[in-house]
């Protein structure tokens, strides 16, 4: 059928329905990516990730184009801190910490500017945003919920960063019968080591967590 296809991945090629397939975009806020945010303030240096825009911007074209299902997340907490655990909230040294008054608003709050998405990657009508308290997508949020009404069986997951917020989600994702596949361009780290052996641990022992395929490998198979 027009809606199946095989892409070229490791450990080795899957074959995808791509009406039963969702684009998973984590994170993509400016509290990760610019300057004066949250990443920043745990001290990162936030030009590490910007590599993984270009290619999460290509596969989103192509997705809205065929009229996949698209889920942008977003890491943040409730003005009044009540879903942000204490032991997250002390952890480390930061020199800003979650909550507190920073140049894009408070850090890592939902409704201010740093906790949004980047301009580049900005959803559009139709498309799902979950707003999540932790590191994985799942936990106390909709998204399991939102799959199943899709009848969704394989996520392409990418964005930031790889080791913390896309593995968390992808062990989530797999614990629950997903079929992942890691887009590896379009995810990114501020510890580019971190980043290599993210996708590594993903695509170990036959595929332990999932697959992981590159942006150009996903387009060829989307069109
Ligand atoms: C982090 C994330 N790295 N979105 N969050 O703290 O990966």
């Amino acid at each position: 059928s027009p809606h199946s296809a095989t892409v070229v991945a490791e450990p080795g090629p899957i074959a995808v329905d791509w009406a039963a397939t969702a684009l998973v975009i984590i994170d993509m806020q400016r509290d990760f990516m610019e300057p004066g945010g949250f990443g920043e303030t745990l001290g990162n240096d936030v030009s590490q990730l910007a590599s993984a825009v270009a290619p999460i911007a290509a596969v989103l074209k192509a997705a809205r184009e065929t009229g996949m299902m698209v889920v942008h997340t977003r890491e943040g907490h409730l003005p009044d801190l009540s879903d942000a655990p204490p032991a997250k909230i002390e952890r480390g040294a930061p020199s800003l910490r979650i909550g507190d008054p920073g140049p894009m608003g408070r850090i890592l709050i939902r409704g201010e500017a740093g906790h949004d998405i980047i301009p580049a990657l900005y959803p559009v009508e139709g498309e799902i945003v979950i707003d999540k308290p932790g590191k994985g997508a799942f936990y106390a949020t909709t998204l399991g919920a939102d799959l199943k009404a899709r009848d969704i069986d394989t996520l392409l997951v990418c964005g930031v960063t790889t080791e913390v917020c896309v593995n968390t989600t992808v062990r989530e994702a797999n614990d629950r019968g997903y079929r992942c596949i890691v887009i590896s361009d379009g995810c990114a780290s501020y510890f580019p080591e971190f980043h290599e052996m993210g996708l590594k641990m993903i695509k170990a022992q036959g595929g332990i967590f999932g697959w992981v395929a590159s942006s150009a490998a996903i387009l060829e198979a989307m069109t």
